[in-house]
């Protein structure tokens, strides 16, 4: 796509964000390069602004609203499910070719679920004219694009393959489930969070189908706003599946376990070896995620997953993209003040 096009639907989707504010520069370029949709407290988006803090990339930052709210009998649809937004995803879907999301497992992976048209993250590349979804594939652009200051995929066909991985496997991590479902025996989410989830499923659907009312002329809008329908109404059938959830926590149970033997195994501070990379950047994020859903007891019995939380929390990058962002973004959670010890984690 050429760069006046890019430029004018990357425009139409901040002018939809309902606060200016939430678009800024990051770092000190007037005109960046880069320029990202994302939410702070999207676990996606965390990854992506993860590597670009890694990196020390400047950058576009605009933090969208991704809930839909029922207000009285007016739905207000959330931020990223604007036409132009979506016209940037599905643009960046040419790239990827695999079918729209067609269900629901939990799972937000483009690998296992298929292209979310209406989901954050996305980058746009104005150099090399080009729009990336996915945070797997984003993250992976980055750094391919920019290996300086520290390179988080390694060139060497075994520690590549070693990273890539592990984020893949923390990419299929049932996290949809984790954080919207309502789980039978033990849901600690805070309570705040819990109540949100309640609607949120309706609150979508409402959304969408306004979207497609108002967009009833534009077939490409209304087949991945009906794709994102068929999704939510996924997700809200099971949200109160006692099966569903606790196998989704058995299955996560089992990866700590895996992860556990991994790090014990190596012996190395990171999850692939000696250096930082990016399947660290993925646990960091996962691993803060199932803390705040105080689900921290579930590596009380792994030694190497308690020390690599650790020491992932204390990394600039994640203490402040993601551990400081999902404590200022998401409704307050006890289990966090247990991780952090009650203090700001910044070392910088
Ligand atoms: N595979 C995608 C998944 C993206 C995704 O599911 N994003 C979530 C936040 S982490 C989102 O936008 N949720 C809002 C919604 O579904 O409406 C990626 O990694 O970028």
């Amino acid at each position: 796509m050429n760069t006046a096009d890019l430029k004018t639907l990357a425009a139409g989707a901040r002018a939809a964000m309902a606060d200016p504010q939430r678009s800024f520069l990051v770092g000190t370029d007037g005109t960046p390069r880069f320029e990202l949709f994302h939410a702070a407290s999207s676990l996606c988006s965390q990854k992506v602004r993860t590597v670009l803090a890694e990196k020390a990339l400047p950058y576009r930052s605009n933090d969208m609203l991704i809930l839909s709210a029922i207000q009285g009998d007016r739905v207000v649809p959330a931020e990223h499910y604007s036409p132009s937004y979506v016209r940037l995803r599905l643009h960046a879907h040419r790239e990827i070719g695999s079918a729209f999301v067609d269900g629901y497992s939990g799972r937000t992976s483009v690998e296992t679920e298929g292209f979310d048209p209406c989901v954050v993250p996305l980058l746009v590349d104005y150099e090399a004219g080009r729009v990336i979804a996915d945070s797997m594939r984003i993250c992976c652009y980055l750094d391919a694009v920019s290996p300086a200051p520290v390179q988080l995929v390694p060139e060497d066909d075994g520690a590549r393959a070693a990273v890539l991985r592990q984020a893949g496997i923390v990419d299929r991590i049932p996290n949809g489930t984790l954080l919207y479902g309502f789980h039978p025996d033990a849901d600690r989410r805070p309570e705040a969070l819990r109540a949100v989830m309640e609607t949120v499923y309706d609150a979508k659907v409402l959304a969408l189908e306004a979207m497609i009312d108002a967009n009833a002329g534009d077939a490409a809008l209304v087949a991945a706003y009906r794709a994102k329908i068929v999704k939510e109404r996924g997700g809200k059938a099971v949200c109160h599946d006692a099966n569903f959830q606790r196998e989704s926590r058995r299955h996560v149970a089992t990866l700590l376990r895996d992860l556990d033997r991994t790090l014990t195994a190596l012996g190395t501070p990171w999850v692939a070896g000696t250096a930082f990379s990016l399947g660290d950047v993925f646990w960091g994020v996962n691993l803060t995620r199932l803390a705040y859903l105080g689900l921290a007891s579930m590596w009380d019995d792994l030694p190497a997953v308690a020390r690599y939380v650790g020491a992932l929390i204390q990394r600039p990058s994640i203490s402040e993209e993601v551990v400081q962002a999902t404590i200022e973004s998401m409704p307050p959670s006890a289990f966090m003040e247990a991780l952090t010890g009650g203090a700001r984690l910044t070392l910088a």
